[in-house]
């Protein structure tokens, strides 16, 4: 699992088809994706995830699904993403066994005394850094200075992402406060080129990796 460029789902540009663009930061560089579809039904996001993850596997990138434990269950090696109001992550592990990735979102310091849940997780994702047009419903953005709080409170083996306003321009920032890979939305999806989007970024989260 390679948590340094991580992709969430999100709008694409007009004229563009959104497995091509995962497809595209996939090759670019984004060996983790997420498929977070809002306002699409139980069946279509079935349907569009197992599409996804035949598209992605010979890329060998790692596919998570948001919030779906059924679209997971239903796509053999899918992963699952949850947030402090979803399906608890230890729940999630019960349901997909002990090789699935399963994400949690930080939203709350207090959620890390919950020791089953941080068991249960892969990776713990600090939501949001920053606030974000692409999700505006967010809770209290965290800042560069939460997220050193939050790597300093986190068990060291337990790898931090960070969600939320980064993009080429700050992602090194976000990796120089502790995080050791950064999810991004409209960054790769909203970009004329997610292939070159997905190279970027990952230069720019490689190189402060090395630094550390
Ligand atoms: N989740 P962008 S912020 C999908 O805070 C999502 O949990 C968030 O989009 C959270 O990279 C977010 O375009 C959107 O800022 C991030």
């Amino acid at each position: 699992m390679d948590l340094r460029l991580y992709l969430v789902s999100g709008d694409v540009p007009l004229g563009s088809d959104l497995i091509d663009v995962l497809e595209q930061a996939a090759l670019g560089g984004a060996a983790t994706i997420q498929l977070r579809l809002k306002g699409a039904s139980p069946a279509e996001r079935v349907r569009r995830a197992a599409e996804a993850a035949e598209r992605l596997a010979p890329i060998g990138t790692t596919f998570v699904v948001n919030d779906d434990i059924d679209a997971a269950l239903a796509v053999e090696g899918a992963g699952l993403h949850v947030g402090p109001d979803d399906l608890h992550p230890a729940a999630a592990r019960e349901a997909l066994g002990p090789d699935r990735v399963i994400g949690w979102s930080l939203h709350d310091l207090a959620q890390l005394d919950d020791a089953e849940a941080l068991a249960a997780s892969d990776y713990l994702a600090v939501s949001p850094v920053w606030p974000t047009p692409t999700k505006p419903d967010t809770t209290a953005p965290w800042g560069l200075d939460g997220v050193r709080r939050l790597r300093d409170a986190v068990p060291p083996e337990v790898p931090l992402l960070a969600i939320g306003g980064i993009d080429a321009t700050n992602a090194a920032s976000v990796i120089d406060a502790g995080a050791d890979g950064i999810c991004v939305v409209s960054a790769i999806c909203a970009a004329p080129d997610p292939y070159g989007a997905a190279i970027g970024l990952r230069r720019v989260v490689d190189a402060a990796l090395d630094e550390r």
